[in-house]
Order: C-alpha cells, then structure tokens, then sequence
C-alpha cells in the first residue's frame, strides 16, 4: 500500500510557509507577500509521488503585535490543523530571534510526540542567519532538523525524503490528479485578496476581504464578478483611488494571474463595499 497523510505547517507569521508550500507543489497554491498575516485559511495542497500522498496544510503565522478579533481568530486557526496531523512542520526563519510566538508555538507542539515532528529552519540562502543557534539548540525535541530555502528550493528533496520515511501506509485521501481542495471562487478570492496587499498600504489590505459574486462562462470568455469588503468607509476611497486607478491596477493584476492559471480569457469585474462584520463570519469559510 502507499504512505499518505497530513502534514502541517506552523510557524511565526512571514517565516515562508505559503512559499513553502507552492515550493514543494511547485506552484502556486498560497498567497505570499512581505506582509504578516498574509494567510487566513488553512489551505491544503496535494503533493501525489509513485510513493504516496503528502497532504500539505497551509497555515495563518502566529502574529502577536495585533490583538484584534482577525489576530485571534487566526491564531486559533492554527491549533485546530494541529489536531490529528500526521507532522508538524515546525518553521522556522533563523534571520529573527525566538520570540513570543516562538515560545507560544513551541508550547502548542509539546502536545505531540518528537516523532511526529519536524523543526525546518527557512531561508537558508541568504548570506547570514544571526539566530541560527537558538533554533538549533531545539533541535533535541524533534525527529529531525532540516535547513532549506523555500525561496530558492533548496534542502526540499531531503525534506519530502524524511517526510515519506515516517508516514503511515493509508490510502489517498484526494483524488492522485488533485493539487488543493480549495474550491475555485475561494481561490480566485485569495488572488484578489493577494493583489490588495500589494497595490494598498500600510494598514488597508488588512482591513479587507475578498467575497465572490458570480462567475460563469458567456461563449469564449469567463466572467467573474467580485466585491472587495473592506470594514471601515473611510478606505472605501482608497481601495478605489483617483479616478479608479488603485482599483483598475488590482482588477487588471488579479485578471492576468488568473487567465495564466486557468488558460482562458477573463473578464473581471470588482466592486467595493463596506462591511463591518466581515470579520466575525471568517471562521466560517475554513477550507476544511
Ligand atoms: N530569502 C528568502 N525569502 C523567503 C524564503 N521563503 C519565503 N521568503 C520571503 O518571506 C516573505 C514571507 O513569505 P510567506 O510565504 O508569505 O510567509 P508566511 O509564513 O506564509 O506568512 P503568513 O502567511 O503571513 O504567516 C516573502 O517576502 C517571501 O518572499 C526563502 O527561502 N528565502
Ligand atoms: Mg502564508
């Protein structure tokens, strides 16, 4: 029989675990920007070999600096995709020193066994990793401690190697020719949400959500039609920018991204609203 199982990855916000994740599917499945709390669903890529199913979960980073409803919703996100996981991926960025996330994560993983649990340690390709020796010295309470660059796909050979070793015989969980369980107006929700964090600034993008309204296809071309929620008017003007501009640029970036991945034309078309509660209703739409 062939190995198959769930394999979650944690760690502080912006350590590259989405980059992780397309890395190792090889495309991209996750949202990645230099912002911390990029991601906000668990989301499952599916990496199928001759030797199995690794079944990858995505995870929001644990954030801190923020104590909103959004921050803490997301944080609990994390615990839940612990429970029952085949690993822990534990990662790590060795350019930043342990924090309070770091003990808060380390403490959540004392609930699994050292064998169901890996510490990776990020972003190996740049030139120094000042912290290194503080990761390292955890190195004692996990099955193993790989280093690799997500980035630049170093070390993720050995990485899904050590995976394979320790997964159970079971069968596939997804279908062999499936890449995520995301459903499709999910994930043109999340490519639209990406483009606002990097066409908005500061603190706007986080004031957003990205709602489907309708999409279809009219003869050649699939129309998809979105609103962008943000929970405040007074962004409302700047979602929208002069004369339409800042919405035009994330419509038209969203738009490219998405004809590339689902090799047809599209027609976008985005509308804004305001929304206060958007985001009480987020646990709502886990991809689970
Ligand atoms: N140099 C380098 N940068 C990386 C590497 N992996 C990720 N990054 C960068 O780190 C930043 C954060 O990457 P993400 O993959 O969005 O991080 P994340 O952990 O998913 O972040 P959240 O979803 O916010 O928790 C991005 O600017 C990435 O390009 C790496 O191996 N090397
Ligand atoms: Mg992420």
């Amino acid at each position: 029989m062939k190995k198959a199982g769930f394999v979650t990855i944690v760690g502080r916000s912006n350590v590259g675990k989405s980059t992780l994740l397309n890395s190792l599917l090889g495309t991209k499945i996750s949202i990645v920007t230099d912002k911390p709390q990029t991601t906000r669903l668990p989301i499952k890529g599916i990496l199928n070999e001759a030797r199995g199913q690794i079944i990858f979960v995505d995870t929001p980073g644990l954030y801190h600096k923020t104590k909103d409803l959004l921050t803490s919703k997301l944080n609990s996100l994390i615990y839940q995709e612990l429970e029952g996981t085949d690993l822990a991926i534990y990662l790590a960025d060795p350019g930043k020193p342990i924090g309070n996330e770091e003990h808060e994560l380390l403490r959540a993983l004392e609930h699994l066994p050292k064998e169901k649990k890996f510490l990776v340690l990020n972003k190996m390709d740049l030139a120094t990793h000042p912290y290194i020796h503080e990761y390292e010295s955890l190195a004692d309470h996990f099955a193993k401690m790989i280093k690799v660059s997500a980035a630049e796909e170093m070390g993720l050979t050995d990485l899904v190697d050590a995976i394979f070793e320790i997964l159970p015989e079971h069968e596939l969980y997804f279908d062999e020719h499936q890449m995520t369980d995301l459903p499709s107006t999910d994930w043109m929700a999340e490519v639209i949400r990406e483009k606002c964090y990097q066409y908005l600034h500061d603190e706007v993008p986080y004031t957003t959500q990205v709602r489907i309204d309708s999409y279809g296809k009219d003869k050649k071309i699939y129309k998809i039609e979105a609103t962008i929620l943000t929970n405040d008017e007074r962004y409302k003007p700047m979602i929208i920018g002069a004369g339409g501009q800042k919405i035009r640029d994330i419509g038209s970036a969203a738009r490219k991204e998405m004809e590339l991945a689902m090799g047809t034309k599209i027609f976008l078309h985005l509308n804004v609203e305001t929304d206060p509660h958007w985001a009480e209703r987020l646990g709502k739409i886990s991809a689970n």
